[in-house]
């Protein structure tokens, strides 16, 4: 193990590719697009694009590197059998989840505003892991599917860096998973909550993972062998 080394903070981190997976978090229309659920919740959903270019990058890179890549999407049963009352009741959204909106009912599975924006549509084959919460971890066969490819290393990427984000790194650190986060690959609603996210997770010796971006990431699968870097 430790083929690509990657510059990172706090510190630089050898992964392989074949026990290495990209997470794409929640890159859905309902976070990134006008009259979903970002912004039921009085949010700038425009601040979120800032992210899907570098995705976009990583995506080719680790389909190019033949690594393996899933997405998950936040949302509900049609019924919300599977949504808290916490979660439904909470705050005083525009709309709540289950409500109609201009993309269907807001977070719910099936529904134009639950899918993945097109920019980064997961190819025939990739899994796309629906989860309930906000760790991709909770309520999912994720853990399966890692350790079934004996996956060791994750790159975590999507929205929110906060919440799923974040949440997603902490249950993977705290599941045994190395976890890097490219800081252009993911955004906020809140761009200081992004900058201090991105360093809670490096500080005290990279207390829940380590933080790179797409350049460092490029630069690094470039000097394989097999040049496999990005156009
Ligand atoms: N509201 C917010 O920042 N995020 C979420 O509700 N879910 C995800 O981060 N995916």
């Amino acid at each position: 193990m430790g083929s690509v080394v990657i510059d990172a903070a706090p510190q630089a981190i050898a992964l392989d590719p074949a026990h290495s997976a990209v997470v794409m978090i929640d890159m859905q229309r309902d976070f990134l697009e006008p009259g979903g659920f970002g912004e039921t919740l009085g949010n700038d959903v425009s601040l979120l694009q800032a992210a899907v270019p570098a995705c976009k990058d990583l995506l080719k890179l680790a389909r190019a590197a033949g690594m393996l890549v899933i997405h998950t999407r936040e949302g509900h049963r049609p019924d919300l059998s599977d949504a808290p009352p916490a979660k439904l009741q909470r705050g005083a959204p525009s709309l709540r989840i289950g409500d109609r909106g201009p993309m269907g009912r807001i977070l719910v599975r099936g529904e134009p505003g639950h899918d993945i924006i097109a920019e980064l549509y997961p190819a025939p084959g990739e899994p796309v892991i629906d989860k309930p919460g906000k760790g991709a971890f909770h309520a999912t066969d994720l853990y399966s599917i890692l350790t079934n490819r004996r996956i060791d290393t994750l790159i975590v990427c999507g929205v929110t860096t906060e919440v799923c984000v974040h949440t997603t790194v902490r249950e993977g650190n705290d599941r045994g998973f190395r976890c890097i986060v490219p800081s252009d690959c993911c955004a906020s609603y809140f761009p200081e909550f992004h900058q201090v996210g991105l360093k809670m997770i490096s500080a005290q010796g990279g207390i829940f993972g380590w933080v790179s971006d797409m350049a460092r990431i490029s630069a690094a699968f470039a000097a394989l062998p097999e040049a496999l870097a990005v156009a």
